[in-house]
């Protein structure tokens, strides 16, 4: 590493305060250069001036400095908290690099508590997140991962497959003795629990990355059922064009919001009928089928005031194709007008009067809470999606050839690359792009 590294580690706008960070072996040594003050000392926080080369005075400020290695980064770490003025902000650190300091790169400060083991890899890629966390559920997520807990878990399943993987190659050394070192059948066990908690986690994912993206939720149904009413009553502003001329919507809208701790999106569609009445209709028709497939939750909206809730659900088959598997969410529009027949199943509402708004909310994020989205653990990387997959294709494969009674050989070839793909995870193994790719998602100064 050598160098030593500068950045503005607040947001870059005006504000009460700002900090400059330094990390490095000369950080302690280069704000002494600027500094007129109580000398630095461990973990103090001091107050004094910073000053330029002709000590000219440029800020009160305060200092802090964190040796190596009780630091964020593991190095010598000096801490300025300035005034947060733009002007002061660029030259403290104009100030830093002229005394021989580098700017650092996006996420070198992270990327050097990682090298320095400070952090594991994937809580590296937690300080991403908490720091872009736009919801409480996304920061629950966040933290979850920083502080370790579940990924304790993932380091386990890989010691425990290590220790096997040991006695398989000493079976292996001794192959003319015919020995069996591994126990076949905790093995088999081994494998079973693992495959478990894999699918498990790889199930979560499609959870996780709807709980730090927004979760797509996609309002479907015929035309003028009452669709970007009923957004627009959700939103509490007027922000899809709603008229009595059915096939209004004719590209799809999405308006983020929050709710229940949730980021939510929501997708206003383009009303479903078999006969568009121009090529425009068709294209928005053939978008809203598309965003029903990337859904988490569907809320299909008919006229409660024209159809039961059964001539409904006959219809959105027909107009869906299918609805086998789909994550339906029944709302019942219109009731202001009466209803035509029996609604028991879904919800009741009016998108025109906000009759029944609050109990869609509910039954929204009761449905969320089912499809597992509360859940404490969740699996969000795609980087972490990719090795399980690549881990749960070895456990099958070995755990295929123990019921085949195949060699140990095999076997031991299987384990190996479950292990890696595990490994990578946690950044037991991390090949160069691996550390690219985390460490470029970050902002300077972090
Ligand atoms: N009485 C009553 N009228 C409603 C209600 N919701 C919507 N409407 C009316 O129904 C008509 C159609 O509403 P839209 O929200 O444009 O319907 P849509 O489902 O978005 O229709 P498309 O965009 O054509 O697919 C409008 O005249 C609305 O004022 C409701 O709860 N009660
Ligand atoms: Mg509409």
């Amino acid at each position: 590493m050598g160098d030593t590294i500068v950045a503005v580690a607040t947001a870059w706008a005006p504000a009460a305060i700002g900090v400059v960070r330094l990390s490095g072996p000369e950080a302690k040594h280069i704000v002494e250069k600027l500094w007129k003050g109580p000398s630095l000392r461990p973990r103090l926080a001091q107050v004094g001036y910073l000053v330029d080369r002709t000590g000219e005075p440029l800020d009160q400020a305060v200092c802090t400095f964190f040796p190596a290695p009780k630091s964020y980064t593991g190095e010598d770490v000096v801490e300025i908290s300035c005034h947060g003025s733009l002007y002061v902000l660029r030259r403290v650190v104009e100030l830093c690099v002229e005394q021989g300091a580098r700017l650092a790169r996006p996420g070198e400060f992270t990327m050097r508590a990682y090298l320095n083991g400070k952090l594991a890899l994937d809580q590296a890629e937690a300080v991403a997140d908490l720091i872009q966390a736009q919801s409480a559920r996304a920061h629950r997520l966040a933290l979850s991962q920083f502080r370790g807990k579940y990924y304790e878990k993932v380091r386990q399943f890989r010691q425990q497959l290590v220790e096997f993987l040991a006695l398989l190659e000493l079976e292996l050394d001794f192959a003319e003795e015919d020995v069996e070192f591994a126990s076949r059948e905790r093995l088999r066990e081994l494998l079973r629990t693992l495959l478990a908690e894999i699918k498990q986690l790889l199930q979560s994912y499609r959870a996780g990355q709807a709980v730090r993206e927004g979760i797509p939720i996609a309002i479907v149904g015929r035309p003028n059922a009452g669709k970007s009413t009923l957004l627009n009553a959700i939103l509490q502003e007027e922000r899809a064009i709603v008229s009595d001329i059915p096939g209004t919507t004719r590209d799809t809208i999405e308006e983020r919001l929050f709710l229940g701790g949730y980021e939510l999106r929501l997708i206003d569609t383009a009303g479903l009928r078999e006969k568009p009445a121009d090529a425009v209709e068709a294209e928005g028709i053939r978008r809203a089928q598309a965003k029903l497939r990337e859904a988490f939750l569907i809320l299909y909206v008919f006229d409660a005031s024209q159809e039961s809730l059964s001539a409904a659900q006959k219809a959105a088959q027909l107009l869906l194709g299918s609805i086998e598997g789909l994550p339906l969410l029944w709302v019942a529009n219109k009731v202001d007008l009466g209803a035509a027949g029996p609604l028991e199943g879904a919800v009741a509402v009016s998108a025109k009067t906000k009759q029944g708004l609050s109990e869609l909310e509910s039954a929204i994020l009761e449905r969320l809470g089912e499809a597992g989205l509360g859940g404490e653990v969740l699996l969000s990387h795609l980087r972490h999606y990719e090795s399980f997959v690549r881990a749960q294709e070895a456990l099958e494969g070995a755990l295929g050839l123990l019921e085949a009674g195949g060699g140990t050989e095999l076997i031991a070839e299987e384990l190996r690359a479950a292990q890696h793909a595990i490994g990578e995870i946690t950044g037991d193994i991390t090949p160069d792009e691996v550390l690219g790719v985390i460490f470029s998602r970050f902002c300077i100064g972090k």
